[in-house]
């Protein structure tokens, strides 16, 4: 075994950049350029500080900073918010979007609908070298070969953590229906740094994190991940029962929030899709389709009535320390427990509570007075409230039919959806076939219910453009709902904007619920195919704006520290970046050399980040100011290939280079 240290780069000299300065022309030194993009950092940071200041201050003033920018601005019956922001002006909200099947998750700013960043999570993404850089392709996983996994996956939902019952901006949580995978993001940095992928399911649908421990009155925080999965499937799933159709089965996965290691699962009957849980950590819940356990279209909906299905999470974890489960189906040690219709009769002892529901109802939410769910019909134009006290009585076998928990089933529309809250008492339902939003009146409908005719449930229904799934309202998920503003995601645009072919973008359309009727304002075209999204007030998020470069192990910490070590035919390259140079012009390997590339970004100006790709060898990625990232390859290509910076950085970014060069075997 041998090992070389070879110095080829401009070491001591180089450090501070000040032999770099004295190459350059005067007028475009980097001195110069830092001390104009040090300013631009100083007035971001001025910024931030009065965003911070201000954070209250938007929750307090409808309008905010948008007001100023002189929108239109209604009054009284019709709501008055500004939607407009000018240039320079920043958003209220932070909407956090999953992307559907592009596989990542977007931040777009609200009310003014601009798509601010794209956080790739179960795509290859070449900007940022996700999917490229050995530490994505740890979080993502990879095959015996180093490549992903997984090139592909599907998100549909993103939740935040919570503290307090509302938002804490630590973590957001989406998930891959496609390969069953949850992925965490990191509030601070937007990037995500976990992801599991989880066992004995398919078509993991939805998610919600718990909003406070379920078991220890004390901690108020999000401890734990709860996944439904949609498609049920053979036990095990190798082959050999594919046509007992009747033992097919899903599972409801809990997952540890921290750690991000499955707790456990809980066998269930239906098709689960969205998730729900009680802001006491007491329930969780999943709306159930195909309770009838059909795999063709028909067998799917021939019921009356399907469910949502209540998870007592204190008593699953009581079974388990109990010794009370099922063999896992994967030969795993994750702890099984029986949740089917079947196996739960008891009340007293039960694990799960089935509230029948009309017809594949679809979204479950909980309102945010921490009293109900609702759950919607989708074949049924009806929404069903269910009170949690009520189950919480059934589990106490003091309810003796689990359909008393329904204590209003307003008709509302045409394919209702999805449900969200302004905290004023009110619901929005998306109608998915009537292509409109229906505001009710959540009090209204329990009187109805109770037999008051003259109860007025249904508030004001208004347009949209076309076909809606998800909507939130601003702060709706938390006890902080604010009821302002109300974001719509249409699953077709149509005729919305200017034709682009036939592959069309989907409409997120704006509005104002801060008055008694609804008022669309805006509207913004989006990439396919965003599912879900939270609306978060501005000051909840804080991000850091540099990494710690003691944050990654391998940082190259000091630009003299710049090598080439050789170990066999394994070569590392250890190297630094600082606008506009790399800290080694050239790198000579041979042919045949497993080739590592670590680069640290010793630019610590806000937005400056360098990028580094190679020609042929496939590597593209960037690293942000004091972000550490590598990547390894086989060099098999002999010759000279430019590793150049692909984002942009200084007057002298197309100089930004270093000569990889590939001597033959
Ligand atoms: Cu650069």
């Amino acid at each position: 075994m041998s090992s070389e240290k070879n110095k080829q780069h401009l070491p001591a000299e180089r450090e501070g950049g000040e032999v770099l300065d004295d190459m350059l022309p005067e007028e475009v030194s980097r001195r110069k350029f830092l001390g104009i993009a040090a300013f631009t950092g100083l007035a971001g940071a001025g910024l931030s500080v009065g965003l911070a200041s201000c954070g209250k201050g938007a929750e307090k003033a409808p309008s905010g900073s948008a007001s100023q920018g002189g929108g239109t601005s209604h009054s009284g019956k019709t709501g008055g918010l500004s939607y407009h922001v000018d240039p320079g002006q920043l958003d209220e909200y932070y909407a956090m979007y999953s992307g559907g099947h592009s596989g990542e998750v977007r931040i777009i700013g609200e009310p003014s609908g601009r798509v601010i960043m794209r956080i790739p999570v179960f795509n290859v993404d070449c900007m940022s070298g996700w999917g490229i850089t050995n530490e994505s392709k740890a979080i993502l996983g990879t095959k015996p070969d180093g490549s992903p996994k997984y090139h592909t996956g599907d998100t549909h939902h993103v939740h935040g953590s919570y503290k307090d019952g509302t938002y804490d901006g630590k973590y957001f949580w989406v998930n891959d229906k496609l390969h069953s995978r949850l992925a965490r993001i990191r509030g601070d940095v937007m990037v995500c740094d976990k992801i599991t992928e989880l066992p004995n399911v398919q078509g993991f649908h939805g998610i919600f994190p718990d909003k406070r421990d379920p078991v220890d009155p004390n901690i108020n925080h999000t401890t734990r991940v709860f996944c439904g999965s949609e498609f049920r499937i053979p036990h095990p799933n190798d082959g050999t029962n594919m046509d007992d159709t009747d033992g097919y089965y899903g599972l409801f996965t809990c997952v540890d929030a921290e750690t991000m290691e499955v707790r456990w699962q809980c066998k269930v009957d239906g098709n689960m899709d969205l998730v729900a849980t009680s802001y006491d950590g007491k329930l969780a819940a999943a709306n159930q389709y195909n309770t009838e356990k059909g795999v063709t279209f028909p067998g799917m909906m021939s019921a009356e009535r399907d469910a949502c299905v209540f998870f007592n999470i204190a008593r699953i974890e009581e079974a388990i320390k109990a010794g009370k489960t099922i063999p896992s189906p994967d030969g795993s040690d994750i702890p099984i427990v029986d949740g089917t219709k079947e196996a739960n009769k008891d009340p007293k002892t039960a694990v799960t509570c089935y509230v029948p529901i009309p017809k594949s109802p679809h979204g479950v939410n909980a309102s945010p007075d921490g009293k109900y769910f609702v759950c919607s019909g989708k074949l049924s134009p009806t929404a069903s409230v269910i009170e949690l006290s009520k189950v919480l009585d059934w589990f106490d076998g003091k309810l003796k039919d689990p359909r008393d928990a329904v204590i209003a089933e307003p008709e509302i529309g045409l394919g209702p959806l999805h449900t969200s809250f302004d905290g004023r008492g009110n619901a929005y339902t998306t109608l998915f076939l009537d292509s409109q939003i229906v505001k009710w009146n959540i009090d209204a409908a329990i009187k109805a219910y109770q037999g008051d005719k003259n109860a007025k449930v249904i508030i004001d229904k208004i347009d949209v453009h076309y076909q809606p799934g998800h909507l939130n309202a601003s702060m709706n998920e938390t006890k902080e709902a604010d009821g302002k503003w109300l974001v719509i995601g249409n699953k077709f645009s149509k005729d919305r904007y200017l034709p682009v072919g036939p592959m069309h973008p989907e409409n997120e359309q704006l509005i104002d619920i801060s008055g008694e009727k609804m008022r669309l304002v805006h509207e913004a075209p989006v990439y396919p195919e965003p599912h879900d999204f939270i609306l978060i007030r501005r000051d909840v998020i804080k991000t850091r704006q540099v990494y710690n470069i003691d944050d990654f192990p391998n940082a190259v910490k000091r630009q003299e520290d710049s090598r080439i070590e050789r170990n066999g035919k394994k070569v590392t390259i250890y190297l630094t970046s600082m606008a506009p140079a790399y800290s080694m012009t050239e790198f000579r390997v041979k042919q045949g050399d497993e080739v590592t590339i670590v680069l640290t970004n010793h630019d610590k100006v806000e937005d400056l980040g360098h990028g580094f790709a190679i020609p042929k060898y496939d590597i593209n990625f960037v690293v942000s100011p004091h972000e550490t990232k590598s990547v390894t390859f086989v060099a098999d290509k002999p010759g000279v290939y430019w590793c150049y910076c692909t984002h942009f950085c200084h007057a002298l970014h197309l100089e930004m280079r270093s000569r990889l060069m590939v001597e033959p075997a």
